[in-house]
This record gives structure tokens, sequence and C-alpha cells, in this order.
């Protein structure tokens, strides 16, 4: 085999993509990976096994958090967090109370890494709960911009109703060199006329996807 193209399958993970400064990545290396179709929660607090359409997901959560724990990390300038996470039922985005406004929220070593909305709502000319992801709260945007899927079955209080859960996968590029690392995802969600806020609004976890990154 050709040298050149030796040495450049010897590296699992190439030069994929730019973080915000705009430095070239020269080596990925996937740290943690979990679909939790094998049950491992290992290093996870929070964790509860739960199936939504047959899919193994961690859930269902509502006004909590999901914390993932990692240790002995190769040396690196950044972490790629990769989450694909489910949303069900009728979050309402960035509305006032007592709808909202219903918070998803991620933190790396306890640091804010984001902050947004989601919102469920069906958008008409004449009623359209904003929400703001892609952006971070209070951004507004239509209700499912940049979903993976906005067209997934309810979970529980529009149980089966297309368009009541949706799915999104957002990935993070963080600025970051130390061995450890905690990731947490929760909400905050507000749901006051509610008589069963977890059914009313609740999200889950389908995959989570970890990477240190070179520079
Ligand atoms: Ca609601
Ligand atoms: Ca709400």
């Amino acid at each position: 085999m050709h040298s050149y193209i030796k040495n450049t399958l010897t590296f699992t993970f190439l030069a994929l993509s730019f973080i915000s400064c705009q430095q070239e990545i020269s080596q990925e290396i996937i740290v943690y990976e979990n679909d939790f179709s094998e049950g491992n929660t290992t290093g996870i607090e929070n964790a509860n096994l739960e199936n939504f359409v047959n899919i193994p997901v961690l859930g269902f959560y509502n006004n909590e958090e999901l914390i993932l724990n990692l240790s002995e990390l190769p040396s690196h300038k950044a972490l790629r967090i990769t989450v694909d996470i489910l949303l069900h039922d009728s979050w309402d985005g960035n509305v006032p109370s007592p709808g909202g406004p219903d918070i998803w929220y991620m933190k790396l070593d306890n640091q804010e890494i984001m902050n947004t909305t989601f919102s469920n709502s069906p958008c008409t000319s004449t009623y359209c709960l904003m929400q703001s992801f892609p952006g971070e709260f209070p951004n507004q945007a239509n209700p499912k911009t940049g979903a993976f899927n906005g067209n997934l079955p309810g979970r529980c209080q529009h149980n089966g109703v297309l368009g009541y859960t949706s799915r999104y996968i957002i990935s993070k590029a963080i600025p970051h060199n130390a061995s450890t690392a905690t990731i947490t995802l929760g909400d905050i969600l507000v749901q006051e006329n509610a008589a069963n806020p977890i059914c009313d609004e609740s999200w889950s976890l389908n995959r989570i996807v970890v990477s240190t990154l070179e520079l």
C-alpha cells in the first residue's frame, strides 16, 4: 500500500470540520458513545432506561438533570459533545408563565454551553409558539426549526399523535483540556396548569457521543 494512504488510514478520525476559532482539527477521538441499546449506564447520574416507540432511551425527564462523568481523557484542546434528544408532548418554547418558557440546557464542568427552548406547537397564521433553538433563549425561531425529525408521535399527553415528539441532533465543540469532564443535560419546564407535568412535557436522550479534539 502506498505509504501516504497507509499513514492516512492510521488516523481513525480525520479533520472533518472547524470549531468557532477556525483552527483546523488534526485528530478527533471518540472517547464515549452510548445509544443505550446495551443497557450500560456506568458513569451517568440519574440514568433511567426507558423505551420510546421501541427505541432504548434514557428518560423521561421533567425538571431534572442527567450527568455524564468522564475521566482519563487523552490530551486534547477541545471536546465535541453530540446529543440526540427527543422532546415529548406539549413543549411551549419561549412563551411566559404559565405555559413557559420551556428551557433545555447543556453544561460542561458546570459552565453553561447551551440554554435554549423548544416548541412542539402547531404553527399557523393565528397561533404559533416560537422557540429559541437553534439560537439561545430568548431567540425567536419557528417551532421545530433545526429538528432532525419534527413529526414523531407524542408520548403521553398527546400519546400517538404525530408531531408531538421532535428529535434534535445537537453538536457542540468547546475548548477544554482537563483529563476529566462532567456533562450535564437538563431542563426547566413550566406547565403550571398541567395536572401531570411529566405527561404534559418531558424529554429523553437517544444517544450521546463525546470526542476529544487536537487542534
Ligand atoms: Ca405545554
Ligand atoms: Ca410548558
